[in-house]
């Protein structure tokens, strides 16, 4: 028996939206809703679309365009994001604060009967919850074109009445697949496959990893095999995106006797960029922060991020880390870690070009089971 796949097209979702007079759209990238992210940065026109670099700083935004305009904006975002957005949502937008009307559209990952990563089920399990907790209206959002319209009718009405924010809850393949014509990317001769390879063969045998979420975490996993190398000293910062560097502050202030080097994602360290200041001015000597700089969103479908049109280094520096560098090519990512003397907290920034290998996998322990064997190697125990 065939069985029909439903699907919303973006542009008639996007279409919708014009039409009932939504024309600002701010978010963070979800892999979930890749093709409406995909065809806002296509088709939303200059100003019209902001790609926050926090779910919250997106409210906020939005917020700003609703009072310029008095027109209602659109709020995109991962499950994973709510926590960042909760504090506008509820002290900001809500009804009982300044009355911001706000459509949100929440990916749902981790949705109870699906298939996810162990950082999306608990997310998963509470994302309906969560908004009623808020007492923010939603629906989720239908697979079907006409059943969707009728649900933006009367998000659309609520949002009216209320003058406060509705949101839609957006199931995996909710929408249709939209391939954009090819989006110039920035360019770079390294991948971070590459750049993180040379990292770990380069480094101190009792040098530690912490990891940021996404592709970047999974090559570390999958190189740590490749060169017969134990996963013990890495921790893998699956969910939680941009703390990765605060879970480095804390480890190596209370380990100064151990080298820790932070592997970075730059949209991750825009999310909490002040996240910098607090290492620049704890000014842990033992604590290398490397950011792998490929412009993009690179693991939820590589939407861009600011990160190339701002000097990262030159945040760091002015910080207090003690010293801040970026490299380009692979010789010069040897000879920077070759050079014993770079003294820490050291921030090295790597350009990198998106894109990841096509057989890349998953880690194979759990969450908890990497939290105890690194606990294990730290405590100097055998593993
Ligand atoms: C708070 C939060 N918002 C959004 C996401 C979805 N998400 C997962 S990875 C990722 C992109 C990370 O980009 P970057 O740090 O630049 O690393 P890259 O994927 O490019 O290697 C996003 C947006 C998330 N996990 N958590």
């Amino acid at each position: 028996m065939e069985v029909l796949v439903t699907m919303i097209k973006v542009d008639f979702f996007y279409r919708q939206l014009i039409n009932h007079g939504t024309e600002f759209f701010s978010g963070v990238p979800d892999s979930l809703l890749k093709s409406f992210c995909a065809w806002l940065t296509c088709h939303a026109g200059k100003n019209k679309h902001i790609i926050a670099v926090n779910e919250g700083a997106a409210v906020g935004l939005a917020s700003g365009y609703h009072l310029a305009t008095g027109k209602i904006p659109l709020v995109y975002m991962q499950n994973s994001g709510i926590g960042n957005a909760v504090n506008p949502l509820l002290s900001l937008a809500d009804g009982d604060v300044y009355r911001i009307p706000l459509l949100l559209l929440i990916g749902w990952r981790g949705e109870a009967g699906t298939r996810d990563e162990p950082q999306h089920i608990k997310q998963g399990k509470v994302t309906l919850d969560l908004f009623d907790a808020m007492k923010i209206p939603f629906c989720v959002l239908s697979d079907k074109e006409d059943e969707a319209a009728v649900q933006l009718d009367e998000a659309y009405r609520r949002i009216q009445k209320d003058q406060s924010p509705f949101a839609l809850i957006v199931r995996k393949d909710t929408f249709a697949p939209y391939v954009p014509d090819a989006v110039p990317a920035p360019e770079a001769e390294m991948s971070r496959e590459s750049a993180i390879e040379e990292i770990i063969l380069s480094s101190a045998p009792e040098e530690l990893f912490i990891s940021t979420t996404g592709m970047a975490s999974r090559e570390l996993y999958e190189l740590r095999e490749k060169h017969g190398q134990g996963h013990e000293k890495d921790f893998l910062t699956v969910g939680s995106m941009g703390h990765a560097s605060s879970v480095a502050l804390g480890l190596a202030l209370q380990k100064p006797e151990l080298p820790v080097t932070c592997l970075d994602g730059d949209g991750a360290a825009l999310m909490h960029l002040g996240s910098l200041a607090a290492i620049g001015a704890e000014r842990p000597a033992n604590l290398r922060h490397i950011v792998l700089n490929n412009g993009a969103h690179d693991s939820v479908g590589g939407q861009p991020t600011i990160a190339r049109e701002i000097d990262l280094g030159g945040i760091a520096r002015a910080a207090g880390y003690t010293e801040a560098v970026t490299v380009r090519t692979m010789e010069e990512l040897k000879n920077i870690l070759k050079e014993k003397k770079l003294p820490r907290p050291s921030f090295i920034e790597i350009m990198v070009r998106k894109g990841n290998r096509k057989d890349l996998g998953r880690p194979l322990s759990s969450p908890p089971e990497n939290k105890e064997s690194f606990m294990r190697f730290i405590a100097g125990e055998k593993t």
